[in-house]
């Protein structure tokens, strides 16, 4: 059956992705394991995967995709990279998993202790949410503190603690952003605003020496990316000092992803605790959290803090981890990411200029973001939500009808990966050009439709 895709003009056959996604609804919350996949956020049918390979993944229809998504970070070498997937068959048929130490977990501890300039001692978990969660509560112990700041837009996994959104004022203490999340709980969390010192200097002089750690993404990537203005991260280390608060650098997406000893090495600004994720497991269930040995033998069996995982240290995940950053070792992979990223981002604006769109690009190395606004720069949650959501949601559709999968989300980053060369990123900039004249087109269309319709809010 040929769908006419109501975001563009031409059609694809994504019928089995449709079937799949009727039945899977009837089997999981929304039809999948994390909401950003229902493509919610850009109103339409989610696209299944079937395989990847390199920098191309193939729907459950035979359609192939230039892949953005990336899996959100993890594939810093592309879809099932030969590296990996022979350390995999190799760590496989020696069992998946002993509840016992292996010398695979010392291995990749290792690598994380020589490549991540602030980390002396490491702990594996599962996700980044558990690593986030247990720094946290690694704070708390050691300040003897409970108070913990965040930043709009920052988005450190799905832990009850975080799951918050700022009071009524700047310095006021959380409210829930989530049914389930208890209030007092939520108000255990303070949400300044990213790249503005001045709020985070208020939750000091307003909570004192009540407050146990800022939890920060040295660039931030959940609302799009947003890369730290100079100083600021410079700034928040200088408060956690006066005050006597510990610095987390939530490093789960930067990690590896913008330098082998991630946003902290770039940037020269160390953390006392670094969450680690994504990269570090290879697309494998993996995540950890490190920092001085003083600091992390706080921790049980050493210490009294409580935190533990049936699967910490997978070998799988190990396995598939190691090869990873093994092959990140050489130097010359970060200046190809650099360079293709460059490309990317040259191409894209000359594109928007031809096209008459305003589309504002910021990146850091690999980790790439597309907005579609007049701002100069966007350095905020705020400016980020200001930005033309539905042209990005056009543009999304008009992309995934000319061969290209973005994140399904205008506060997604784009991860480019060692094969995404230099062909593939003019292949990307080719069906940006036609999208772009697209939504140029559809955009008068739109603002009389909208012209023609009662104001209401977005959906986002
Ligand atoms: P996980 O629990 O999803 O492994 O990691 C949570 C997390 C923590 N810290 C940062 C900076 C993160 O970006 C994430 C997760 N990132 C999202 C993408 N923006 C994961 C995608 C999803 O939720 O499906």
């Amino acid at each position: 059956m040929e769908t006419q895709n109501p975001k563009t003009t031409t059609t694809t056959t994504r019928a089995k992705s449709e079937e799949q996604f009727r039945q899977a609804v009837k089997l999981m919350p929304g039809g999948v394991n994390s909401p950003v996949r229902a493509f919610r956020s850009v109103q339409g049918t989610p696209v299944f995967i079937r395989e990847g390979k390199g920098a191309v993944v193939t729907d459950v229809d035979g359609n192939t995709y230039i892949d953005l998504v990336g899996s959100y970070g993890p594939l810093i070498l592309g879809h099932a990279p030969e590296t990996v997937l022979v350390a995999l068959t190799k760590a496989a048929g020696r069992g998946t998993s002993f509840g016992m130490p292996t010398e695979l977990e010392s291995k990749l501890a290792r690598m994380v202790i020589d490549a991540v300039p602030s980390i002396g001692r490491v702990r594996m978990v599962n996700s980044g949410t558990e690593a986030v969660m247990s720094a946290i509560r690694l704070a708390r112990a050691a300040t003897g503190r409970d108070l913990v700041i965040k930043f709009a837009g920052g988005y450190h996994g799905h832990s009850d603690g975080l799951l918050v959104e700022a009071g009524s004022g700047a310095a006021t203490l959380g409210v829930p952003s989530s049914p389930g999340v208890p209030a007092p709980l939520a108000g255990l969390t303070l949400t300044a605003t990213y790249n503005e010192l001045d709020t985070v200097r208020r939750c000091f002089e307003q909570h004192h020496e009540r407050i146990a750690c800022i939890c920060v993404e040295p660039i931030a990537g959940n609302m799009n990316c947003v890369p730290p203005v100079k100083g600021f991260l410079e700034g928040l280390r200088e408060l956690c000092d006066q005050h006597g608060a510990l610095l987390i650098f939530d490093e789960v997406m930067t990690g590896f992803r913008v330098h082998r000893g991630g946003a902290q090495a770039l940037y020269d600004v160390m953390p006392d605790l670094t969450c680690l994720g994504k990269i570090l497991g290879g697309g494998l269930p993996c995540a950890a959290y490190g920092g001085s040995g003083n600091l992390m033998d706080n921790l049980a069996p050493e210490g009294p803090v409580y935190q533990a995982g049936t699967l910490s240290g997978n070998p799988l995940a190990m396995a598939a981890g190691t090869a990873v950053l093994t092959e990140l070792e050489q130097p010359e992979i970060y200046e190809k990411l650099d360079t293709a990223a460059s490309q990317l981002a040259n191409g894209l604006r000359s594109a928007a200029r031809r096209a008459g769109v305003d589309l504002l690009i910021q990146h850091v190395g690999s980790m790439f973001g597309v907005f579609f606004t007049r701002q100069k720069a966007v350095t905020n949650f705020d400016e980020a939500r200001a930005c033309d959501i539905e042209a990005f949601n056009r543009f999304f559709w008009a992309m995934l009808e000319r061969g290209v999968l973005m994140p399904p989300s205008a506060f997604e980053c784009w991860f480019l990966s060692t094969a995404h060369d230099s062909e593939v990123i003019e292949r990307i900039i080719d069906a940006a050009r036609d999208s772009l004249v697209q939504v140029a087109a559809s955009d008068g269309a739109s603002a009389d439709d909208q012209a023609a319709q009662p104001a209401g809010s977005s959906a986002n």
